[in-house]
């Protein structure tokens, strides 16, 4: 009988509940429930649908413990990923307040002045490390109006809390608040107190690997799992999973952790905090084993997958769409354009919030002086071409700015079933580009679950080692002569 691990991973735009099977170090995944996900709008903002995303964690882990039982095996562990920065508050008894408030809204956007009035940007960073974003908790924290007697759960937390009672916070994801230090990992308890937050907002910090506790009496009863289940964390920042589970054969490679975002960079063993570094806005965001993901979060596919939404006729929350589209084939579409057409910004704040978003290329691309093509293949080459253009700038800085060389550049994520985007990558970069495995987050967090429970390597190249030897994954050359030269701008 194999292990068999549980992950639960849920994305901006869609989660899944995995269960992993481990044996003579190779991973196998089935995928035993997928769910949508998006932001949904209450009273004029932005949330998260917390409890029906919970009820799709349930059917997620009933359909686990019967797929364990077929295996004629039982679930060893369940570990928790998701999109990082957002979170709920819980009372002293243990009740959530409302729905949790999505990065897409704009609140912390409003309270971003009257942070920096108290600690300004340079300290923030040094201390922190963090890249600026409009939404990191620490803005959305200063919205809140009244926090005592609250604790701030970050999602993975949430989730983690409502199956076993035990709060913690997971340490990759408490990085991306703005309030855990750079250098240490540990909470600041001095921007708390400047910032007028409860000394006891966030639970206590626990590492990945490290055992949260065992499934509630209820949640076992509920799904058909073993009550002495346990939950592991794991590392809970969705793209901290995904960089676990890069199938990397060298330390010189860069990642893009692709979808909603893409997440671009280099790991690192220690964060890059000079001057240059913030003005650059490149964030340290903490890693399984000390590591560092030195990184830039570019606008994403959310531009694509908004954008069909919008050509779909569908509204945040709202039912079936009015026309149906089918992503390959108008990347298909894209493809037959012209390259070297117009490019924007795709990390300018305009493309954050929800909304009419081939109304906002076109005007972003009209006030450049130039023109788009009718259709809607002429805006998603526009963003595509403008991905990889911000890939490629993005790469080269993060490579300049940490010393790190980058040989070779691995894309994961459901991004990286985008062949047009990955080979438009490998152009635009002058590098190789390799793709794959889609599923890297959730094999991350299976991959750390299983490491805890000694049924997998010790060290990360080891488990990066599993990957490369059960998925399977895609290679694309630079074929764009007029870029190869670019290779001289990479730290080796
Ligand atoms: P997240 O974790 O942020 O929810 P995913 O890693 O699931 O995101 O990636 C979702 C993105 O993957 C979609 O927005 C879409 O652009 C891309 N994608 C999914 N399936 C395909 C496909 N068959 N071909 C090309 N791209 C795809
Ligand atoms: C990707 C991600 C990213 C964060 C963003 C909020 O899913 O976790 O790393 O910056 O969501």
């Amino acid at each position: 009988m194999s292990d068999l691990f549980a992950a639960i991973d849920i994305g901006a735009s869609s989660g899944r509940v995995i269960v992993g099977h481990i044996s003579e170090y190779e991973v196998d995944l089935h995928v035993v429930h997928r769910f949508p996900n998006g932001v949904i709008e209450t009273n004029g903002s932005l949330h998260w649908d917390f409890d029906g995303l919970f009820a799709e964690v349930l059917v997620g882990l009933a359909a686990a413990a019967e797929h364990a039982t077929a295996m004629d095996g039982q679930i060893t562990s369940i570990g928790i990923d998701t999109w990082a920065v957002d979170y709920g508050l819980v009372d002293i008894r243990g009740k959530m307040e409302g729905r949790p408030f999505s990065y897409r809204d704009d609140r912390g956007t409003r309270h971003v002045a009257e942070v920096h009035e108290l600690i300004n940007p340079e300290r923030l960073y040094e201390t922190t490390g963090l890249q600026h974003l409009p939404f990191n908790t620490i803005y959305q924290l200063a919205a809140e109006q009244d926090l005592s007697g609250r604790q701030a759960l970050l999602i993975p937390d949430l989730i983690t809390f409502a199956l076993t009672g035990v709060r913690r916070s997971e340490a990759t994801n408490a990085s991306t608040t703005g309030l855990f230090g750079a250098v240490s990992g540990e909470l600041v308890g001095e921007f708390l107190a400047i910032l007028d937050l409860p000394a006891d907002l966030f639970a206590p910090l626990i590492q990945p690997g490290e055992t949260i506790g065992k499934l509630s009496l209820d949640i076992a009863a509920r799904t058909g799992l073993l009550a002495t289940t346990i939950v592991v964390a794991v590392a809970s920042h969705d793209t901290a999973s995904a960089v676990v589970a890069i199938p990397a054969a060298t330390k010189k490679f860069a990642f893009i952790s692709s979808g909603t975002w893409s997440l671009v960079g280099v790991e690192l063993q220690k964060p890059v905090l000079t001057e240059a570094s913030r003005l650059a806005n490149f964030t340290n965001e903490r890693g399984v084993d000390g590591t560092i993901r030195y990184l830039r979060n570019v606008g994403g596919l959310w531009l694509l997958s908004e954008s069909v939404r919008s050509w779909s006729g569908e509204t945040p929350g709202s039912g079936a769409p009015v026309r149906q589209f089918d992503l390959p084939t108008l990347l298909d579409l894209a493809a037959a354009e012209p390259g070297n057409g117009p490019l924007i910004n795709v990390d300018s704040d305009e493309f954050i919030a929800p909304g009419n978003m081939p109304a906002r290329i076109r005007a972003a691309v009209s006030a450049t002086g130039r023109d788009l093509g009718a259709g809607e293949a002429a805006v998603v080459r526009c963003i595509l071409d403008s991905l990889a253009a911000t890939y490629a700038r993005t790469i080269r800085e993060a490579a300049e700015l940490s010393g790190q060389g980058v040989e070779v550049i691995h894309i994961v994520g459901g991004g990286s079933q985008n062949r047009l985007l990955c080979q438009l990558t490998a152009n635009t970069t002058g590098l190789v580009v390799i793709a794959g495995p889609v599923e890297a987050t959730a094999l991350g967090n299976i991959l750390v679950q299983a490491r805890a429970a000694g049924a997998a390597p010790a060290s990360l190249v080891g488990l990066r080692a599993i990957v490369a030897a059960s998925h399977t994954t895609r290679r694309y050359e630079p074929v764009d002569e007029s870029v190869l030269s670019a290779k001289t701008d990479y730290v080796h």
